[in-house]
């Protein structure tokens, strides 16, 4: 057990991801696929966007205990505790949905982590080091779906001339969408109940490309985790605010007791 748990560090290490099977039961799966399934009926999202995503940013208040189960989940505790430590604050708690076609655009989600010496404009900065545990609620079969990473991008930074191309786009002709399009790729394919932790910084797209089963959207929960110092100037796909007001500043904090 602590040799497997030696080797899959020394892949997250490595690759900057690790898929992980089974982290969580199925009928917890099924209770949070009904949930966002139910949800979205209602229309009771924050953002539908061009690409095909449906995202739900409100489930720390609206399904308080099933989502705290979530967070530093024994499944990633133990690389989120060796990598971030002590430091390791959630960030936020966000679910997708993907009803419709999708392709999503080419993205890092912590944008500025080569970028923080710069913007912090100060003499002796403290860097961060954010991590992405995205639960998979549904099948990514090869006929179904993908997550996919750029190859060995984690250790070091995309072109500095991507810098003013990159963010929310449906524009595949973008050069950061074309430049990630052209890069070396990893494919993963996550099945339900599985968990992929990987670093915030790394290009990833996620993709439907086939129907969904009958009544089965492809549907993921992402928790991002931060260290600190992530002041409000720092780029990042998502606002830490809804989480602080939910669970106060030491709340976030789930191995710092
Ligand atoms: O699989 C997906 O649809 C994308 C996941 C993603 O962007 C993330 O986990 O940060
Ligand atoms: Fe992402």
């Amino acid at each position: 057990m602590a040799d497997a748990f030696e080797a899959n560090l020394k892949d997250l290490e490595s690759n900057g991801f690790l898929l992980i099977k089974n982290a969580i039961d199925q009928d917890v799966v099924e209770q949070w696929k009904s949930i966002l399934y139910d949800m979205y009926d209602k229309e009771a999202y924050e953002i539908n966007n061009s690409v095909g995503n449906v995202a739900f940013e409100k489930l720390l208040q609206l399904q308080p205990e099933l989502s705290k189960d979530l967070i530093g989940h024994e499944s990633v505790a133990p690389y989120l505790k060796a990598i971030m430590g002590k430091q390791c604050q959630l960030r936020s708690f966000r679910a997708h949905v993907n009803p419709r076609e999708y392709l999503q655009e080419w993205h890092m989600d912590f944008y500025d982590y080569w970028y923080q010496e710069e913007k912090s404009e100060a003499q002796k900065p403290a860097i961060a080091l954010c991590m992405n545990t995205t639960l998979y609620l549904t099948d990514n079969t090869p006929e179904t779906g993908r997550l996919t990473f750029i190859k060995e991008f984690f250790d070091k930074p995309i072109p500095d001339e991507m810098r003013e191309h990159w963010g929310y786009t449906d524009d595949r002709t973008n050069p950061f969408q074309a430049w990630c399009d052209e890069q070396p790729h990893v494919d993963l394919r996550p099945s339900a109940g599985d968990m992929v932790l990987f670093y915030s910084h790394v290009p990833h797209q996620g993709a439907k490309t086939g129907d969904d089963a009958p009544g089965q959207h492809r549907a993921n929960i992402v928790l991002h985790y931060q260290q600190n110092p992530m002041f409000p100037g720092i780029k990042f796909v998502s606002n830490p605010q809804f989480t602080l007001d939910q669970l106060g500043y030491a709340g976030t904090f789930p191995f710092a007791g």
